[in-house]
């Protein structure tokens, strides 16, 4: 049995990527006229819409697309993401899958040893696997409802092919909620009567205009605005930059609360308020005990706008169940501000227009719910909601929210779900009692507890027994929490089917693994400017798809084809036909509102804009009449306590915000005697997600010894021998794994960043073994953040840190799996 990675690697250092790709076929856009200097094509991505050079079939160059005046630095990274050692270049199967099916060695899973399949061969066992489970097990033995960050493309969103196909065949287990703002989701709507996290924000212009103090609440836009859910023109930099002069000239006060120095505070030049990680409700409640204590809030709006304040104001005041007041210096040494300036906080913020804006992070813990209910009830008793420039934000980070936007109608998607009036082949709703809809990120307990009951949001859940899982445009062995745990659950799944366009680490614990190719290499359409929804965007095909890898929208039409619903699948409409349709209704719906061309003229053009968007407050029309424009919770008020949370009888989401303690907090909370330091898992500065980690020569422009930075204060380092650059161990009793020291003095002492979606390359398949590059998810805690929304909460994390000794193994992440003839 040759194992031949060794070969494959070698041979593709040497060749350069024209010699491997071969001649590419004539690219069937309105610009495929072929020159010695190449051609410039228009194409998109979540890093910013751009341009590329095409040149003898190869991607030679990218630079911003011109209505982009911010372009990130990441879109330096797309080359190597076409071209890179850890492209996925044939269906393969895990070798002792394929010879025993669903009675292999399960523990095999994560070696990484596979077979090179035909395409024909890979999709009939795809199909076979697809009828096996729905005959022996039902619908309820399926997870296909995993979903993530794929690429841009309003058409080839390659979770909809994926689920659409699936489902032609048979009924599957699905999903609820997301790893992005989990708790945040399920607990504003209760409180404010919408998400909140996915709505428009009030406009920056309006914020430059009317705000005085300007509170980033865990929150790093000037990083995490670089990506957007489309195809980004990073307008939003234009008010940061505009905000930075405001904070120069002292015209805005910019306070960023958080334990880290951000890369927005050092961008704007703004004050930081260092708080303990994970103890901002204690914060929050010494500033109302503040706000109430020196009659600073505002009764008029609590009496007209809210309901439910006697209770929490009664819980801070010491007459609650606890009998604690919630005083400044109660509160002092659990988050770590001192008494006076907790005062002098509040009173800051009830002294003229305040605009408060809270990122996800701090949703992503224990009992995220808390703060983002105790945020709103601040903003409450502050009085400024739907005010300009006042109130509270949950999103002003995310995909250009609160950059002026149009009121046009963007381009619609391929269809997920079936037709109307259309079944499964096998159309069994047989769930056998267990639930067909589970909480995002319980998908690992329900498969090491099948028929478990867990509460969520107010009903029972019972969890369904899964044998077979499918994942499409996203990495599970990034996105979830504690690897190890996860192997564990592995174990229990007969088959595990990926496909993607790397040989990230959900490709090396699947079973079965196809080859999509790049959003580079197909042609697209979307909406550019994301939230503010600019324009619309021509996504021309690149180049040929590389190696044996197809569009989504191939594979799945093909894997259709093998049960009949081919057609229906497709709807009788190739990719050009299905473009063409999408661009056409989006067309109709903007008759008279804004032109459009004809479909030709715009492929040919690259894109349409929309032009300026419109200034808009958020809760202004609330404000303005609350009977006639009720917020969406249940008594049409803003709730500061809610009867329907009080009814669900959780003990860790109750009827009001309360501080709860953590299972794990640093800075003297529970098991920081064991293991002192917190680590936080935020979002890359030069990714997205694992998304870009591929990208080999990028990638080397941060790592560190080749491995992904873990950054740590001069005090931690120098308490622990610990120099920069040195490759490092962090553990827990939950895993271990190696990373490159950045020592800097960004971060206080007890706190630790690694930030996730660094690739996950253990040194073998077993449960506990070392990661060689540096993912956090290899220590994370996998816990709901309460009953009520059962989130994420990958950042209640302690962890402690040392010197590697000894030999430090090669990294194993990249550069595909281990090839047997
Ligand atoms: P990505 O790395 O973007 O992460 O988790 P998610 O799984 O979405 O994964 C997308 C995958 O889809 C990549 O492997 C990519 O190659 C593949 N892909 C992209 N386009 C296509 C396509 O067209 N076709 C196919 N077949 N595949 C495609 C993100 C999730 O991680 C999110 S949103 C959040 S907010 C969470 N954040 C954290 C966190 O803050 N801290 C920790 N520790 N963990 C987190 N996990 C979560
Ligand atoms: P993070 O970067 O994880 O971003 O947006 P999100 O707001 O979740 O964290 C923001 C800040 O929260 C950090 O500065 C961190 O120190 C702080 N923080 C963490 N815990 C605490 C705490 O307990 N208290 C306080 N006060 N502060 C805390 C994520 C969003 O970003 C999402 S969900 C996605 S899917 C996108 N992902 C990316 C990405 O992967 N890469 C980039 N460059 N941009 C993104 N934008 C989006
Ligand atoms: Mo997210």
């Amino acid at each position: 049995m040759a194992i031949s990675r060794r070969h494959f690697l070698k041979g593709l250092a040497a060749s350069s990527a024209a010699a491997l790709i071969g001649q590419s076929l004539l690219v069937r856009t309105a610009q495929a006229a072929v020159s010695a200097e190449g051609t410039w094509r228009m194409a998109g991505s979540h890093w910013g819409a751009v341009k590329a050079l095409v040149k003898g079939g190869v991607v030679a160059d990218i630079k911003p697309f011109e209505k982009d005046k911010y372009p990130t630095d990441m879109i330096n990274g797309i080359k190597g993401l076409i071209y890179n050692p850890s492209r996925i270049r044939y269906p393969m199967a895990r070798l002792d899958w394929l010879k025993n099916r669903q009675h292999s060695d399960r523990k095999q899973r994560g070696d990484n040893r596979f077979v090179r399949l035909t395409w024909d061969e890979a999709l009939d066992l795809f199909h076979e696997e697809l009828e096996r489970v729905q005959t022996t097990y039902g619908p309820s033995g399926l997870y296909a409802g995993a979903t993530g960050w794929r690429q841009t493309g309003q058409f080839h969103s390659c979770g909809s092919h994926m689920q659409r196909a699936v489902n032609l065949h048979g009924n599957f287990v699905s999903k609820v909620g997301d790893y992005s703002t989990g708790a945040g989701q399920v607990i504003l709507p209760y409180v404010l009567g919408s998400t909140e996290v996915y709505d428009q924000g009030t406009s920056w212009p309006l914020i430059l205009e009317n705000t005085k103090t300007l509170v980033l609440w865990a929150n790093d836009p000037y990083k995490n605005l670089q990506v957007g859910w489309n195809c980004e023109t990073h307008e939003a930099y234009a008010y940061l930059e505009q905000l930075k002069a405001r904070v120069a000239a002292g015209d805005i006060k910019v306070i960023s609360i958080d334990p880290v120095q951000t890369k927005t505070q050092g961008y704007l030049g703004c004050e930081q308020l260092y708080i303990n990680p994970q103890s901002d409700v204690a914060f929050m409640l010494a500033l109302a005990h503040t706000l109430y204590s020196e009659q600073l809030h505002d009764d008029t709006f609590l009496n007209t706008y809210t309901l439910g304040f006697e209770p929490f104001i009664a819980y801070v005041m010491g007459k609650g169940d606890d009998k604690i007041e919630k005083t400044p210096e109660w509160a002092t040494p659990i988050c770590g501000i001192d008494s006076d300036q907790i005062r002098e906080f509040a009173r800051l913020l009830a002294a003229d227009r305040t605009q408060l804006i809270f990122g996800w992070a701090i949703q992503r813990q224990q009992h995220g719910e808390q703060p983002y209910w105790a945020g709103a009830v601040l903003a409450a008793m502050l009085g400024q909601i739907g005010l300009p420039g006042g109130g509270i934000s949950y999103a002003h980070h995310y995909s250009s929210i609160g950059v002026p936007a149009t009121n046009a109608s963007t381009p619609g998607g391929f269809p997920r779900n079936l037709d109307p009036g259309k079944v499964p082949v096998h159309n069994n709703t047989d769930f056998k009692g267990a639930s067909r809809i589970i909480p995002v990120a319980r998908w690992i307990d329900c498969i090491l507890e099948p028929g478990g009951k867990l509460q969520y949001n107010g009903s029972e859940v019972t969890y369904p027994d899964i044998k077979m899982s499918i994942f499409s445009g996203c990495n599970p062995w990034h996105h979830h929490q504690d690897h190890n745990r996860m192997k564990r659950a592995f174990y229990e799944l007969e088959t595990v089917v990926t496909i993607d366009y790397s040989w990230n680490a959900t490709c090396r614990f699947s079973d079965l693994v196809l080859p999509a190719c790049t959003q580079f290499e197909r042609n697209d359409i979307d909406v550019y400017g994301s939230y503010a929804k600019r324009g619309v965007l021509a996504m021309h095909q690149l180049v040929d798809p590389l190696f044996h890898s197809r569009s989504d929208f191939d594979i799945f039409t093909d894997l259709c084809r093998r049960y009949g619903r081919h057609n229906e699948y497709t709807q009788n409409k190739d990719e050009f036909q299905w473009l063409k349709e999408l661009y056409d209704d989006c067309r109709k719906a903007n008759e008279g509102k804004y032109e459009m061309p004809e479909f030709e003229q715009f492929w040919k053009d690259g894109y349409v804009d929309f032009g300026p968007g419109e200034n808009w407050v958020r809760h202004a029309s609330f404000r303005e009449d609350p009977e006639v424009n009720a917020v969406g919770t249940p008594s049409g008020f803003i709730e500061i306590s809610s009867r329907k949370i009080g009814s669900y009888g959780y003990d860790d989401c109750q009827q009001h915000p309360i501080w709860m303690e953590k299972t794990e907090r640093s800075h003297g909370g529970p098991g920081s005697d064991k293991y002192p330091l917190w680590l936080q898992s935020v979002h890359p500065d030069k990714r997205l997600h694992s998304q870009m980690c591929e990208s080999d020569e990028y990638r080397a422009t941060y790592a560190v010894q080749g491995r992904e930075p873990v950054y740590l204060s001069p005090a931690d380092a120098k308490a622990r021998g610990i120099s920069d650059g040195d490759v490092v161990r962090v553990f827990n009793d939950r895993g271990q794994l190696l990373a490159g020291a950045v020592v800097s003095d960004h971060f206080p002492t007890g706190v630790i960043r690694i930030q996730e979606g660094a690739w996950y390359g253990p040194t073998d398949a077993s449960i506990g073994a070392l990661d060689t590059y540096g993912d956090p998810n290899t220590l994370t805690l996998d816990v709901g953040t309460s009953r009520l929304a059962q989130a994420p909460s990958a950042n209640t994390c302690l962890v402690e840190i040392e010197v590697f000794d000894g030999p430090v193994p090669p990294v194993t992440s990249f550069g595909g799996p281990r090839l047997v003839d």
